[in-house]
């Protein structure tokens, strides 16, 4: 039975060795105060444990999973099948082309079951962890809140980088 302090994000993750490489999606996650659990479930390595995973989240109160794969990374796909919850594909580099094999296998879901994938590497994963934020913000006004004045801290920042390059500019042409 979910509680107030029960995980409303699963990150599930194809391997430990993902980890590293998608920490930032949970950091996002704790930015904004949001419960969130974390597992290494294989779809190809322990397919019956991502069925269970999956088709109990809605009842454990899970609201959004992030599901990060690399290689023929069909873990988001398949979590997916198994729940109406929305599900984040986050794809994760690998030797082949950078990932391009991760990318392709998340984003390219056939009709009828979809993944709303992110994209490779740099900010895909913190990228994940905030469109989990906004999925959730639609029925909680805190975090509408929250999610506002972090763009505004986002204007705040680019405006101040803009002003100092600038005036850099300026002085190399003094
Ligand atoms: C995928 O295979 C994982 O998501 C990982 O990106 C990749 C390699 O896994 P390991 O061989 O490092 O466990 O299932």
């Amino acid at each position: 039975m979910p509680d107030a302090t029960s995980p409303l994000v699963g990150i599930v993750m194809g391997s430990d060795s993902d980890w590293p490489k998608i920490r930032a999606a949970a950091t996002a996650l704790e930015e904004f105060g949001v419960a969130f659990e974390v597992r290494v479930l294989s779809a190809h390595r322990t397919p019956e444990l991502v069925r269970q995973y999956a088709a109990g989240a809605a009842a454990r109160g899970l609201k959004v999973i992030i599901a990060a794969a690399g290689g023929a990374a069909h873990l988001a796909g398949v979590a997916a099948s198994h729940t109406t919850l929305p599900v984040i594909g986050l794809p994760v580099p690998t030797d082949v082309s950078g990932g391009l094999d991760s990318l392709l296998s998340t984003v390219q879901m056939p009709a009828d079951v979809p993944v709303a994938a992110v994209g490779l590497g740099g900010g895909g994963p913190r990228n994940a962890g905030l469109l989990a934020v906004q999925i959730l913000a639609l029925g909680d006004a805190g975090l509408q809140t929250k999610l506002a004045a972090f763009r505004h801290a986002l204007v705040e920042k680019v405006t101040a980088k803009n002003e100092a390059l600038q005036r850099a500019l300026r002085t190399e042409k003094a």
